[in-house]
């Protein structure tokens, strides 16, 4: 099986240094790219390629990158990594970041250059301290072997690329709110459109990816489009970084073919579930992705399937439920979190949230009625698509509208018995 994203990374070993990377066959893709093609055979590659945004919203990249408008003399553009990896359950792009830093750099400078870029941002969820370090020790070499900088290798294109830490809050990770953060200021999400590819940072052409979607581009152009649609099992190309937590054997991330069923990815490789627990639902990626029931096991972990099964890919880090734990409980957790990460901007966000948080909290403590099932309810429409400015609040909702559906009974056995059963 090929394993091109996590092929150079070793458990509990210090990540590649340059010349470790390039034996590995590293900053082949950059000369190939930068001295053999011009930027639009890059992106005409990567569009051909079928690879789709791996952070959670599944768009097509090389569709995103054409979108950036004619390059003019003199005006800046921008290539932003979003490695503000803060999604409940996933821990994919750490793994990335920390285990082959040079693999991230040289997909920032490949893709940079196809989207006419000249300045590229990692902004990196500042608790990954590692990964800062790894990173940071990464581009000075790059830099020493003429990587990055002015003319970089001859090729009269130049590329300055810059870490930023993030102050620490979830919607960092919201491209327009990620924008607004890199300007310094409070970061709240912008309308859209404007898309950032033709209004982004500071105005400019911008396109924001996220680490394991662009740590794919050198593989890409190494090895050609044809080559990476081969790799996945169905309709989609590639592989994919595929994570498990909750009550499993062995938690983990694994680098499998996108499409790879989530019975296989559960049992093989996380070990399937701890003795004495049974898998009750699970979130297939990441804390904003529907429920899927312990029935729908045999889904592929494609676009396509999981959304067909009533859920989405997301960033494909499934979160997993036993028959041991509330299924209230641990709504009311990750609805918690939501609430807690609404940057307030807009009303219904900022005052549905912790509404919804409040009413699963009763729930819990034996305090709710009737009339907070159906007003739960009711705010799944009031917070849903085209509710709210961003994506952040229709997301909490999908764990509460999925569970409402596949727990029903459970809600209401909270209301009947006045109090919660598994604490
Ligand atoms: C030009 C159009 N560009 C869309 C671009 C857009 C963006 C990308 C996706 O949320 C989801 C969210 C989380 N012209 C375009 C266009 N684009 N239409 O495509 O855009 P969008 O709006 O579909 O999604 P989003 O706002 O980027 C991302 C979910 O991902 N999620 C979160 C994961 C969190 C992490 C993390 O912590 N690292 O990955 C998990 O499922 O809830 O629904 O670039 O500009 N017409």
């Amino acid at each position: 099986m090929q394993r091109p994203l996590t092929a150079n990374i070793r458990p509990n070993a210090p990540p590649p240094d340059c010349a470790a990377y390039e034996r590995a066959g590293g900053y082949q893709a950059m000369r190939r790219a930068l001295l053999q093609m011009t930027p639009a055979d890059v992106v005409g590659e990567v569009t051909k390629s079928g690879l789709r945004g791996r952070g959670g919203a599944g768009f097509g990249t090389g569709q995103k990158w054409s979108f950036v408008p004619k390059r003019k003399p003199g005006r800046r553009s921008y290539l932003i990594a979003n490695a503000d990896e803060m999604e409940p359950g996933t821990f994919k792009d750490r793994l990335l970041l920390e285990g082959d830093p040079h693999q991230m750099i040289e997909a920032v400078i490949v893709s940079a250059y196809a989207v006419g870029a000249t300045d590229g941002y990692i902004f990196v969820r500042g608790e990954y301290k590692l990964a800062i370090a790894r990173l940071t020790q990464a581009i000075g070499e790059a830099h020493a072997a003429g990587y990055l900088g002015e003319d970089i290798l001859g090729s009269g294109y130049s590329l300055n690329l810059h870490i930023h830490a993030s102050a620490g809050r979830y919607i960092c990770g919201e491209e327009t709110a990620l924008l607004t953060a890199l300007e310094g200021r409070r970061a709240q999400p912008r309308n859209k459109p404007p898309f950032p590819q033709v209004s982004g940072l500071w105005g400019a052409p911008s396109v924001v990816n996220n680490v394991e979607t662009l740590c794919n581009i050198p593989h890409i152009i190494a090895n050609g489009a044809d080559w990476f649609k081969s790799l996945g099992r169905g309709a989609d190309g590639g592989t994919k970084l595929y994570g498990i937590s909750g009550r499993v054997k062995r938690p983990g991330t694994w680098e499998l073919p996108i499409g790879t069923p989530m019975r296989e990815i559960l049992e093989e490789h996380a070990g399937g579930m701890q003795d004495g627990y049974q898998l009750r639902a699970l979130l297939p990626g990441g804390a904003s992705t529907a429920f899927l029931g312990a029935d729908q096991l045999d889904t592929a972990m494609d676009y396509g399937s999981v959304e067909k099964a009533g859920s989405r890919l997301g960033t494909g880090s499934a979160i997993v439920l036993d028959d041991r734990s509330c299924p209230v409980g641990m709504i009311c957790n990750l609805e918690h979190f939501f609430a807690q990460e609404s940057c307030g901007w807009c009303t219904p966000c900022r005052d549905g949230l912790p509404w919804v948080e409040r009413m699963l909290r009763a729930l819990e403590d034996g305090d709710g009625e009737d009339e907070d099932l159906h007003q739960l309810q009711r705010h799944v429409g009031l917070l849903g698509p085209g509710r709210t400015f961003c994506a952040h609040a229709p997301g909490a909702m999908a764990p509460l509208e999925s569970g409402l559906r596949h727990f029903r009974d459970e809600f209401e056995r909270h209301v009947r018995e006045r109090h919660c059963s598994w604490r």
